[in-house]
């Protein structure tokens, strides 16, 4: 068990219930070779063999016994007539029943019916056995993994190992692996994957390179995955020959239409693109005094004729804003830049927007780019790479985190205006909307570098098809799949996993200062030093006797008021600030006694002591579990927490010193500043060992390793 099945293993379990009369054979209704109905077939024969032991035939015509049938529903009622469900089907959705002599899976296409196939699986493969018939549709169209692979075969805050899809500068010669990755994204119903970085390198548009993405797209089109690829703004310029790559240019716009219509012929079901221009150094269309709309309209135009899209990303932001200004904030560049823009955009454009103002903190209020586009399609980006938060040695479940957002009304026009329903499509009515998540899954054999941060990946593919699913019952689910159903086992990893978001948030940054990890380069680690004072802007603004972002309309930067009234009149005052954003909006006296009663540094103080004894904690649950859990995924995670322990306590006593030395307030409770048994490892005196600089720098170590 190294982890490489993630939630696929098909486990056999204990009792298959009434499930000894499961139709011995699977009909297959006009399956195309490679189609995801075929698709299907397999799957269900591969996990009725491991759930079950049995083994089932695959048959493409109805043969008159009981079958596990399995189609579209155009196909289906040309051999059984009509079926009450189909008017409820919507694009992808599926209908499964159980509960007749015939299993029946229909999908209102192709990818609908292999969906069908994995909610089926889903269901026995956690002994459930329960009667069912329902129909199920996705909550949005767009359901994307964003990978940030580069060409050289590096991974752009990837944590797992080696691209799986670019080596040398070319595709990997060795695609086996993509198939199953494949897979797990069709098990969650994931519909499309952009296969390489933001930050995009121009010449993954050579003729070579377009050939390679034929082959990779032919790995995951048996499942539904829709390939789409991030595109250089500059391409024209860099490997096309052209003097410019302005986005009004009618040589630029003939340019890219035909390397468009390249792309189409080497992958004809090309998803479409994803831009990410004039950002953190990116080239784009205001070099050229244009509009973001003029970019995004140009990718939108060439292609439109092939039926793609183009993910345009709101996160564009300059990245050497001056600090001195206390009214600067990157937090307002989004809306700042977008809002003239709205209903400028082409049909085909989807505004791409973080789900906070700043970058995949520990907590953000959700971005009021949701709530400021209204003739503009939007998505979600939210992040399963753990970029932020501990980049998969810690743990953190990330469910509720997104859930919170998601489910946060922003009260547009005073009315419902939930984030989930807004990037539905349906808040606003627009054609489109939708999830992108970047998952940034590598070489090593789990994927993602670390067996819980799994359930990351699948969370977020149950949370991108049915918003209103609670956190914790897709971690259930997620644990009875990976894992197993002993009760223990659910018990021990739901209570690590639904803690570890609040402890993360203890012991790194609290009250909405943001992570306080090192910001110039790793983004791992406690460095509160680097936050302030350079171009970056995800400031605190701590100094010796106030901390936090005035983001107010009366005497901040005004980010407040981009909320529509009702929220942004809460954020204006402290009063109704809630205390976990506090100092995301509000610049106070470390003094400021919050709603619970406690002093803003009293409660950075507790709030580390907290989290890093409950990330103690963590080590005996799993410890537990020794002997109900294979060795070889008992000893991976039981690494892993041991290391988060030790890790928690260096951000604990870097976080509290620093804000000690800074405010010279003590501690009620003695504790900071009072480490008499502490000896640190750059004052010892090193027998046998020596120093080497660590690269990445590891910021509480002073940079050093001994070995
Ligand atoms: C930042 C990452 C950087 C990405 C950027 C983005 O550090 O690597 O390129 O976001 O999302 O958080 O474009």
């Amino acid at each position: 068990e190294d982890g490489y099945r993630a939630w696929l293993r098909y486990a056999p379990v204990a009792s298959s219930g009434n499930y000894s009369s499961l139709p011995s054979s699977i009909v297959l209704l006009n399956a195309t070779r490679n189609g995801p109905v075929s698709t299907a077939g397999r799957e269900l024969q591969q996990g009725i063999r491991g759930i079950l032991g049995k083994r089932v035939d695959i048959n493409e015509t109805a043969t008159g016994s009981p079958a596990i049938i399995v189609g579209t529903a155009e196909a289906y009622k040309l051999v059984y007539g009509d079926f009450e469900e189909e008017g409820e089907l919507e694009e992808d959705g599926y209908y499964l029943s159980t509960e007749g002599r015939d299993i029946v899976i229909v999908g209102q296409n192709q990818r609908g019916a292999l969906y069908g196939a994995f909610d089926f699986l889903r269901r026995i493969g956690q002994g459930n056995f329960a009667p069912t018939s329902h129909v199920s549709n996705p909550h949005a169209p767009i359901r994307w993994s964003n990978e940030w692979d580069n060409l050289d075969g590096t991974i752009e805050r990837g944590y797992a190992g080696t691209s799986l899809f670019f080596q040398d500068g070319h595709r990997a010669t060795n695609l086996f692996r993509l198939t199953d990755y494949a897979r797990l994204l069709a098990s969650v119903g994931i519909n499309g994957i952009v296969i390489n970085n933001v930050n995009a390198n121009a010449s993954l548009l050579s003729p070579e390179n377009i050939q390679g993405l034929g082959s990779i797209a032919n790995t995951f089109r048996p499942y539904g995955v829709r390939l789409g690829i991030s595109l250089n703004f500059a391409s024209p310029q860099i490997i096309g020959g052209l003097n410019t790559f302005d986005p009004l240019d009618p040589k630029v716009i003939s340019w890219w239409s035909n390397i468009t219509d390249a792309l189409y012929a080497s992958v004809p079901d090309l998803a479409g693109y994803l831009v990410k221009a004039n950002s953190e150094g990116q080239p784009g269309p205001l070099t050229y005094n244009r509009t973001l709309a003029d970019g995004a309209n140009l990718f939108a135009k060439a292609v439109k004729p092939h039926g793609g899209i183009v993910m345009f990303r709101a996160f564009v932001y300059d990245h050497h804003i001056s600090p001195d200004n206390w009214k600067n904030d990157r937090a307002n560049a989004a809306v700042d830049f977008f809002k003239p823009l709205d209903g400028k955009f082409d049909d085909n454009v989807v505004v791409q927007i973080k789900y906070g103002p700043i970058d995949f903190q520990v907590r953000e209020p959700p971005s009021p780019l949701f709530s400021t586009l209204r003739k503009t399609n939007v998505a979600i980006e939210l992040q399963i790479t753990q970029e932020y938060l501990g980049h998969q040695d810690h743990l953190v479940y990330l469910g509720p985190l997104w859930k919170e957002i998601l489910e946060y009304d922003l009260r547009a026009d005073d009315r419902p205006s939930k984030v989930k329903d807004i990037v539905s499509s349906e808040r606003f009515g627009r054609p489109l909307g939708g999830f992108a998540g970047v998952v940034n899954v590598g070489s090593e054999n789990n994927w993602l570098g670390s067996h819980l941060a799994m359930s990351n990946l699948y969370a977020y593919g149950m949370l991108a098809w049915n918003p209103s699913l609670e956190p914790q019952d897709i971690l259930q689910d997620w644990i009875r799949l990976t894992f197993s159903s002993d009760p223990k086992v659910i018990d021990v990893i739901t209570e690590m996993s639904m803690k570890s978001w609040p402890v993360y948030e203890n012991y790194t940054g609290n009250l909405g200062i943001q992570t306080l990890t090192d910001i110039l380069y790793t983004h791992y680690g406690p460095n509160p030093a680097s936050q302030d004072n350079n171009g970056w802007g995800q400031w605190t603004r701590a100094n010796k006797h106030t901390i936090g972002m005035d983001r107010t309309v009366k005497n901040g930067t005004g980010n407040a008021g981009q909320y529509p009234p009702q929220i942004a009149s809460q954020f204006e005052n402290i009063e109704t600030t809630p205390d976990n954003l506090l100092l995301w909006f509000h610049h106070v006296p470390y003094t400021q006694v919050l709603k619970s009663g406690k002093t803003v540094i009293q409660h950075f103080y507790d709030a580390h002591y907290e989290g890093a004894a409950v990330a103690q904690t963590f080590v005996k649950l799993w410890e537990s579990l020794k002997g109900k859990v294979d060795k070889e995924r008992y000893e991976e995670v039981l690494f892993k927490q041991v290391y988060q322990a030790g890790h928690a306590l260096v951000w604990r006593d870097s976080i509290n010193q620093f804000y000690y030395n800074l405010s010279e307030i003590p501690d009620q409770a003695k504790r900071v500043g009072n480490h008499s048994y502490r000896i640190e490892a750059e004052k010892m005196i090193l027998n046998g060992y020596k120093t080497y600089g660590v690269n990445p720098f590891h910021t509480a170590s002073g940079y050093n390793a001994i070995v």
